[in-house]
């Protein structure tokens, strides 16, 4: 196959894991570094990583995005719940069949590599076109809601199943900015990072995947469903995706994943009018479109940050794969951290 662009993004790595490559970073997760991960096991104690999906409740974090419906399947008019099967076949049995209405990024989730693109002009035709990761375009096989006849949607190109083929496994490493910035809103870039990597002694590995613990998931479990959208707004960590220098380091550190705590992992500025030629997110825009790299958003890593710090440690085991869903641009996940 002939490259799909003629020109790639500044800064990007297009093309160099090959030209038809949807895993991005992920390549970097070889069998050397499930192994490292494996190295970390001292205790065989797990912690899942995941918040309830029905958290963070209501949809104030992102008006777009609802919590989960359960509702039970129906079979000959009748719902699935407590079902007897006796009044048709004189058993015992008593059945309860659901199904889930999921907005697939609501609560903890990966973002797929089709999650966001940008207008870019790869085709060097003079004009920006609708492009993702490693030049996908849209006529790629984005399917628009719009367009199909049952109003369905799908990204035939860089859906979460690539992911989930390649069976998220490996050596993480949390950076804990709660424990040196404290609760209060603080936008963290490349020399606030640096000053917690060498206090706390962690040596971020290439292909190794990256959490950051801001404490904003305990705060919305502490919020039991019922957010507080202007606490939120103002507390805990985020990264500062307009840092030059941090945007450097993400790309030289070699990571092969970003996982945050929080909403967004970056700055998300609600009241940002662009000029056009920049993005709303650059980490995402860094991360997703340029380099291949998966983001984490929500994840509940208070409980891990703690047990690391009080065991003198930073390094553990990840497993983290997502839902094999064919064509979704995230996906909800229940990670799994042994240490
Ligand atoms: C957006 O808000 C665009 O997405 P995410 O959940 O990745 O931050």
């Amino acid at each position: 196959m002939t490259k799909r662009w003629k020109q790639r993004p500044p800064g990007s790595n297009w093309g160099d894991f090959g030209d038809d490559d949807q895993l991005g970073r992920l390549n970097l997760l070889t069998p050397q570094k499930v192994l490292e991960g494996a190295a970390e096991i001292r205790t065989g104690r797990t912690f899942s990583l995941s918040l309830p999906l029905n958290l963070p409740g209501g949809n104030v974090l992102n008006p777009a995005r609802h919590a989960p419906r359960l509702t039970a399947t129906r079979r000959n008019g009748k719902a699935m719940f407590l079902h007897e099967f006796s009044g048709d076949h004189n058993t015992t049995d008593v059945a309860c069949d659901d199904m889930v209405t999921l907005s697939l990024q609501y609560s903890t989730q990966w973002d797929a590599l089709s999650h966001i693109g940008s207008h870019f002009d790869a085709n060097q035709d003079g004009t920006a076109e609708i492009v993702f990761y490693n030049g996908f375009t849209a006529l790629d096989g984005f399917l628009h809601p719009d367009l199909t006849p049952d109003g369905s949607s799908c990204a035939r190109r860089l859906g979460i199943e690539h992911m989930a083929r390649k069976g998220v496994q490996g050596r993480a490493v949390m950076v804990d900015l709660r424990h040196h910035y404290g609760d209060a809103r603080q936008v963290i870039g490349y020399e606030k990072l640096m000053t917690v990597l060498e206090r706390d002694n962690i040596d971020v590995r290439r292909g190794d995947m990256l959490c950051i613990h801001t404490g904003f998931s305990e705060l919305i479990r502490s919020m039991a469903g019922n957010p507080d959208a202007e606490k939120l707004k103002t507390s805990c960590a985020v990264l500062d995706g307009q840092d030059p220098s941090l945007r450097d380091w993400i790309d030289k550190s070699g990571i092969a994943t970003l996982i945050a705590d929080n909403y967004a992992v970056e700055d998300r500025p609600y009241d940002f009018h662009g000029d056009g030629c920049s993005a709303l997110l650059p980490l995402h825009e860094l991360c997703l479109f340029k380099l291949g790299i998966h983001l984490g958003e929500l994840w509940y890593l208070t409980e891990l940050a703690g047990w690391l710090r009080e065991n003198g440690r930073h390094a553990f085991m990840l497993t983290a794969p997502p839902l094999y869903l064919p064509g979704a641009v995230g996906s909800p996940l229940n990670p799994i951290a042994t240490v």
